[in-house]
C-alpha cells in the first residue's frame, strides 16, 4: 500500500474515532504494551532438535498436513523467526520449548538437560533485545508412551519427569536472569486416560506431589514466572485428564502460580474470554495460549474472530494488561508456515488493538442505566469502524510491510528460501 494512502486513511479514521472519544495516536502508543510470545514450535510443528529428524510423538499433540519448508535446524528456525520478526510492527518474545536445545549432535535425555544447550538461544534473545519464555517437553518421549508423566504410578518415570521439569525452571531462571525479564515457564503435562480410569483420585495425588517437588526450589519472581496449563481432553485422554482446569485452578490459587488459559481447552461453548476476570480475582498473573479450535483443540491459525476479540476485550476492559502474560499457540502444517505465524500474531495485535479502540466508558454508563440499546448498537457500529487504517499505520510508523505488501513478501521467501530446504 501507498504511504500516500495509509497517512491519508489513517487521517480519516483518526477523525472518526476522535467523534466517539478514541484518541488513536494514545492506542497506538499502547500497543507498545502488547508483548507477545511467539511460539517456536510453528516453524516446525513440534518436531524439536533432539535427534535428527524427529517427529512429533504421541501424548495429544497433533499436527497434520506436510507443507513444504519447515524448519530442520536451528539455524533455518532462527531465519524463519527473523523473517517473522521483520513482519511484525512492535516487540515480541519467543517461547522456547526443551526439545529447542543446541544438543551438539548427542542425544541428551530430557533429564539430564543443562543451560549450556540454551545458551545459543539466549544470546540469540539478547541480540534482538527479546525476552524467551520455556516449556518442558513431557511428551514425544519414550517414557511418555503410556500417557503418564507427573501423575505417573510408576515412581521412576515420575521422578524422571520431575527432574526434567525442575531442570527446565532451572534454565528458565537464567534465561530470565541474563536478559533482565522474567522467563514465563509452562507446564503442560498429557497425561489422561483414553478409558474410563477407576483411580482418578490416586493419579491427582501423584500430579500434586509432583508439583510440590518441582516448586519446592524457589527462584526470584524477576528470573521467573510459573505456569500451569489445564486440558478438556486431548487424543488418547478423552475419558480423563489428570490436569484439569479444576486441579490447577486449585494449585495455582494456593501456591500462587499463574493459571494458562488455552481457548482450545476448553468445551467449544465455553468462552476463555469470560474466564480471564473470575481467575484475575484470584492469581496474581495469567498466560494466554491464543489458539483457534475447529470442533476440537486443532490449533488452527488464530484469526481475527469473535472468541479472540472477546479474551482481548476483557482483558483490555478490566485494564489487567500488565497481569496477562500473552503466548501463541497454535501449529498448522498444512500451508506455509511463515505465513500462517504472521497472520495469526497480527490477528492477536489487531484484537488488542480493536479492544483498545473501545469507548468502554460510555458503554458501561449505557449499561449501568439500562440502556441495552445503545450499548448494543455501538457495540455493532464499532464492527465497521476503520480499525484496519489503525493497523496499517501502526504498522507503518514500525517500518513494517502492511496490506497485501505483507504477503508477498512471504511467498518471496517461500520461492527463494522455504522451497530450497
Ligand atoms: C497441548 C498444549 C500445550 C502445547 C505446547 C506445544 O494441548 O496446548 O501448550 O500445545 O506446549
Ligand atoms: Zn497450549
Amino acid at each position: 500500500m501507498k504511504n500516500e494512502i495509509i497517512e491519508k486513511s489513517y487521517a480519516l479514521a483518526k477523525e472518526q474515532y476522535a467523534a466517539i472519544g478514541i484518541d488513536t495516536d494514545n492506542v497506538i502508543a499502547a500497543m507498545a504494551k502488547i508483548d507477545i510470545s511467539l511460539h517456536c514450535w510453528q516453524t516446525d510443528d513440534v518436531g524439536g532438535f533432539e535427534k535428527a529428524g524427529s517427529v512429533l510423538g504421541g501424548g495429544g499433540i497433533q499436527a497434520t498436513g506436510n507443507y513444504p519448508g519447515k524448519a530442520k535446524t536451528i539455524e533455518q528456525m532462527r531465519a524463519d523467526l527473523d523473517k517473522v520478526l521483520s513482519l511484525l510492527p512492535g516487540r515480541q518474545r519467543l517461547s522456547l520449548h526443551a526439545i529447542y536445545g543446541e544438543f551438539g549432535g548427542e542425544l541428551v535425555d530430557r533429564d539430564k538437560i543443562e543451560v549450556k544447550h540454551f545458551q545459543g538461544w539466549i544470546d540469540w534473545a539478547k541480540e534482538r533485545g527479546m525476552g524467551l519464555d520455556f516449556n518442558c517437553t513431557c511428551f514425544s518421549h519414550p517414557l511418555a508412551d503410556d500417557g503418564f508423566t507427573l501423575s505417573s504410578k510408576d515412581e521412576n518415570v515420575r521422578k524422571f519427569w520431575v527432574e526434567h521439569t525442575k531442570r527446565c525452571r532451572e534454565i528458565s531462571a537464567e534465561m530470565g536472569k541474563q536478559l533482565g525479564t522474567p522467563c514465563v515457564h509452562n507446564i503442560w503435562i498429557p497425561d489422561g486416560s483414553k478409558d474410563v480410569p477407576v483411580d482418578r483420585n490416586g493419579l491427582r495425588k501423584n500430579l500434586k506431589k509432583s508439583l510440590d517437588e518441582i516448586f519446592s526450589v524457589e527462584y526470584s519472581k524477576e528470573y521467573i514466572k510459573d505456569s500451569v496449563e489445564s486440558k478438556l481432553f486431548g487424543i488418547g485422554s478423552e475419558s480423563m485428564v489428570v490436569g484439569s482446569h479444576d486441579f490447577y485452578v486449585g494449585y495455582a490459587i494456593k501456591n500462587n502460580t499463574m493459571i494458562t488459559l488455552d481457548n482450545g481447552h476448553f468445551h467449544p461453548t465455553e468462552q476463555v474470554g469470560d474466564k480471564i476476570s473470575s481467575i484475575l480475582n484470584f492469581v496474581d498473573e495469567i498466560l494466554l495460549h491464543l489458539t483457534r479450535g475447529v470442533r476440537w483443540d486443532s490449533d488452527h491459525v488464530l484469526t481475527f474472530n469473535d472468541e479472540l476479540l472477546l479474551i482481548a476485550q476483557e482483558i483490555i476492559r478490566a485494564n489487567a494488561l500488565d497481569r496477562v502474560n500473552i503466548g501463541l499457540d497454535f501449529f498448522d502444517a498444512s500451508l506455509n508456515r511463515i505465513g500462517a505465524y504472521v497472520i495469526g500474531t497480527r490477528s492477536a495485535q489487531l484484537a488488542f488493538m480493536y479492544a483498545m479502540l473501545e469507548p468502554t466508558k460510555t458503554l458501561v454508563e449505557f449499561e449501568e442505566k439500562g440502556r441495552t440499546f445503545e450499548r448494543l448498537a455501538y457495540l455493532e457500529l464499532l464492527r465497521t469502524m476503520p480499525f484496519g487504517a489503525v493497523y496499517d499505520y501502526y504498522c507503518h510508523t514500525n517500518n513494517v510491510l502492511t496490506g497485501e505488501a505483507y504477503i508477498k513478501e512471504i511467498i518471496k521467501y517461500e520461492e527463494e528460501v522455504l522451497m530450497s530446504r
